[in-house]
């Protein structure tokens, strides 16, 4: 158990975490805390009673590190971002904290049944995908670690919507997620910054003052990110608007209260709602008013800590690295530059220089219409202080060019406002200029990042770039997804090291032509999978076989990940096998889950092509189950965690070029499942760490990729020169599985010239495909595979990604034995 908090004269009683203790720990919660009856609580008052018990062990841990932090003086760096996919938090505290068995035992003690009550909990959804489930991750490593670190993000009322499908289509449906009203955050009524919108600047001979008309109350929320052991544990700081304090004074003495409550709730509503889109649809006024307010209050949060802890605020970038998670806080960068200007009196010159010291940023994508723009209008309605520094930075940054010589058209390029379609402040330029580290997030992203829109600044400042690839935790997507590898894991590695040292599953490489550990490994994907094809009949109603190959792809819903390409296979591979019924086809079940953007017109339309074609396939008696398609509804951290393990094939398939890293990769990877891809993001590594064996790379290169839409890429060349292509493209645009609606797919596969090339990629698909249906056949080559894909993981742990992080970015050690003494 943690060690006390040595404070004389505040003595406390912590429960010895034993399960008898934590048995009456958790009715205690139940009866004094929530105020419900043992006898007849729900599970869902279980649940919360238990979780009140489980944070009081990690508040601890909490307190005994921010004692740490204060104590030391250490450098910090805090985490900036509008998405944090945390997932469940029960489980993952139970298992950071070495306690899992322990509730078990005492809920067995209760005559409960564990697992549904941790089926209660609701996932909170504060993202869209990949950004922010990375976010999650880091956060994880960051305390596992012990690295001196802080989250900030948004306590979005409603998160990513939820997902139902109704007649095949997506209907998004509000996620509520506060309704569960978890006793798991801590309310920080106390921490309450005002953030303030629009009005005028004046100009007090060369002083700038800003009267702004608007003020919201950012207040905090803290959820405490335990490490894995338990001995460090930092804050997520999530900020949610409150009027609070800042109830409209002025209407309420006019006598107009309902005003006066009126502007409260508008005021409240910027940490409304999540912004369900993960590229386009940028220009919206609310979600500039969001990004603003998470960075405004963090920010003053930042600095106000610091003056916590040192007499000035001199040296604020020696002990503050504050990291933009993409573009999206990067109003954090005039924020700070006002705030140490305008409030703390600093020259301008020294308070660019303590910037540039403070903030790096990760680009997440390449594709010139997901960076962010915002007009300067706007921007000067919104925040005039800020455009203003914005411009002046602007000013000094091309002065600086111009005086090295480069000419007009290089400046116009590099210029952080946008003249050619009206002007726009791009944030991605003053990202770039604010900071002193700028990382992609896999290798060949972070190369193409230098080669193509970042190309000028490289020339400018090539040391400012750099690569960290991404990497998940494995104690979610192992020992919390896959109970049944998890077990498999420590017998044959003789030990449970592998959670912290991921590169301890090097020794399976020698075990993977062992007959007998193969014949394990067989048995742990058959218990996941045994587990997914329940859930899929419970919820679904359809019976899928464990014998068959799972092949599975799941992540948004998105046209440059290229569903609509594995739905052609499936199409193709339906063809084939009523040509030809007696061959022996490998049975395969397909798995498709993600979320598209509520306004993503062809997204939705693939959503409802995928479900379509599942309708004719799976009830056409002549294919006998030899192919199953399943959509399964609502895709979440919890779900992923579900379906992860037990994939033998997973679908990889952007056209090269366009996902940054992806990270699904690796988690899939990890759980002993083959991958399906193209030579993009983190594949690549991948393929590098796995071997050309035990990974099935198709379609054209990024240098093809280019080459042909240099030389004017025509799709029609290809459906005519291939005649499978042809029938499968003719079926799905004339209504072969939409015979109610025969015209409903006909701008599915080509819009925009198939911008996406995939009629170009679609013969190496389908033959790569049929390369992994032989393979799979023989099983002890399969699961020989499946094993070297698992030994060689370790290089993909988010543990590693934040040391790199460590090292090259923020300059930051983690806490010592001394700083932070352990358990005793
Ligand atoms: C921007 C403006 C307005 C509203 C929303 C947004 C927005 C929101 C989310 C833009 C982008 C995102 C999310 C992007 C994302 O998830 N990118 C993924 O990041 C992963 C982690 O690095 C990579 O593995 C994936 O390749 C990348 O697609």
């Amino acid at each position: 158990m943690a060690q006390k908090l040595p404070i004389s004269g505040f003595d406390y009683v912590m429960p010895k975490p034993d399960a008898e203790t934590i048995r009456k720990a958790i009715v205690y919660k139940l009866i004094f805390i929530l105020g419900a009856d043992p006898k007849d609580a729900n599970e869902h008052q279980w649940l919360n009673a238990a979780m009140l018990a489980a944070r009081d062990l990690i508040a601890e841990d909490f307190l005994k590190t921010r004692r740490a932090h204060i104590e030391n003086g250490k450098r910090m760096v805090y985490y900036l971002s509008m998405e944090f996919l945390l997932g469940r938090a029960f489980v993952n505290a139970l298992i950071n904290e070495g306690v899992y068995a322990e509730f078990e035992e005492a809920f067995k003690q209760l005559g409960k049944e564990f697992a549904d009550v941790c089926e209660q909990e609701q996932d909170p959804g504060l993202g869209n995908g990949g950004l922010g489930r990375l976010a999650a991750c880091f956060l994880d490593s960051l305390a596992t670690l012990r690295i001196p670190a802080m989250g900030y993000g948004i306590r979005y009322q409603y998160g990513m919507f939820k997902q139902e499908i109704a007649d095949g289509q997506q209907v998004e449906k509000p996620d509520l997620w506060l309704d569960q009203d978890l006793a798991w955050q801590f309310a920080r009524p106390n921490k309450q910054y005002s953030v303030r919108f629009g009005g005028q600047l004046l100009n007090m001979g060369g002083k700038k003052e800003w009267l702004p008309e608007e003020e919201i109350s950012a207040m905090a929320y803290d959820e405490i990110i335990p490490g894995y052991g338990g001995e460090c544990a930092n804050p997520l700081r999530l900020w949610t608007a409150h009027a609070g304090k800042l109830f409209n004074l002025a209407d309420f003495n006019k006598g107009d209260y309902a005003s006066a409550v009126r502007a409260q709730n508008s005021d409240e509503n910027i940490s409304r709602v999540l912004y369900p889109n993960d590229s386009t649809d940028s220009g919206r006024e609310l979600r500039l008013k969001q990004e603003y307010f998470l960075v405004s209050a963090s920010v003053q949060d930042i600095v106000a800590r610091h003056k916590c802890r040192f007499p000035s605020v001199e040296n604020l970038a020696d002990k503050a690295a504050i990291h933009l998670n993409d573009t999206h806080p990067v109003l954090a960068i005039p924020e700070l530059m006002r705030i140490l200007i305008d409030e703390e009196g600093f020259e301008w010159t020294k308070a660019w220089e303590m910037c540039c010291k403070i903030f790096s940023y990760t680009n997440h994508t390449l594709m010139s219409e997901a960076l962010e723009t915002w007009p300067v209008e706007l921007m000067a309605r919104l925040l005039p202080r800020h455009l203003d520094i914005i411009f002046e930075i602007n000013a000094h940054f091309l002065n600086s060019v111009q005086e090295q010589g480069f000419d007009e058209d290089f400046v116009r390029r590099v210029s952080i406002i946008d003249e050619t379609h009206g002007r726009r402040v791009r944030m991605g330029w003053l990202a770039v200029i604010g900071s002193h580290k700028v990382n992609g997030v896999a290798k060949i992203h972070s190369d193409l990042m230098v080669n193509t829109i970042f190309a000028d600044f490289a020339k400018m400042f090539p040391e400012r770039f750099t690569n960290v690839t991404n990497g998940v935790t494995p104690r979610r997507w192992i020992n919390i997804a896959n109970p049944e590898l998890t077990k498999f894991l420590d017998k044959h590695l003789g030990g449970d090291d592998w959670r912290l040292h991921l590169d301890n599953l090097t020794k399976l490489n020698g075990r993977a032509d062992d007959a007998a550990v193969q014949a394990e490994f067989g048995a742990v994907k058959k218990a996941a999978k045994e587990r997914l094809a329940r859930y899929i009949e419970t919820e679904l109603g359809i019976k899928v076989s464990t014998d068959a190959l799972f092949d599975i792809q799941i992540k948004r819903i998105h046209e440059y990940k290229r569903q609509a390409l594995n739905v052609m296979h499936i199409v193709d591979r339906y063809n084939k096998i009523l040509e030809n019924p007696d061959y022996d086809w490998q049975p395969r079940v397909f798995i498709f889950a993600g979320k598209a953007a509520s306004a993503y017109y062809m997204a939705k339309k693939i959503i409802r092509l995928i479900n379509d074609v599942a309708k004719v396939i799976n009830n056409d008696t002549r294919i006998r189950d030899l192919i199953k398609v399943v959509f399964i509804p609502n895709y979440s951290v919890s779900l992923a965690q579900i379906i992860i393990p037990a994939a033998d094939l997973h679908e990889q398939i952007s056209l090269a070029g366009t996902e940054a890293s992806g990270t699904g990769n690796m988690k899939f990877a990890l759980n002993g499942a083959i991958c399906m891809g193209t030579l993009d993001g983190a594949n690549v590594e991948i393929l590098e760490k796995v071997g050309a064996d035990n990974c099935y790379i198709f379609g054209n290169t990024v240098e093809q990729v280019e080459e042909i839409r240099r030389n004017g890429y025509d799709p029609l060349s290809y459906i005519e020169r291939d005649s499978d292509l042809r029938r499968v493209v003719n079926q799905i645009s004339q209504g072969a599985f939409s015979p109610e609606e025969p015209g409903r797919y006909k701008d599915v596969l080509q819009p925009y010239g198939d911008y996406y090339q995939l009629m170009a990629d679609f013969r190496s698909y389908i033959d790569t495909q049929y390369k992994a249906d032989g393979h799979y056949r023989n099983t002890s080559a399969w699961r020989k595979s499946a094993l070297i894909n698992i030994a060689n993981m370790g290089f993909f742990s988010s543990d590693r990604s934040i040391a790199d992080y460590c090292r090259d970015i923020w300059y930051i050690k983690p806490l010592s034995e001394k700083e932070l003494p352990g358990k005793n």
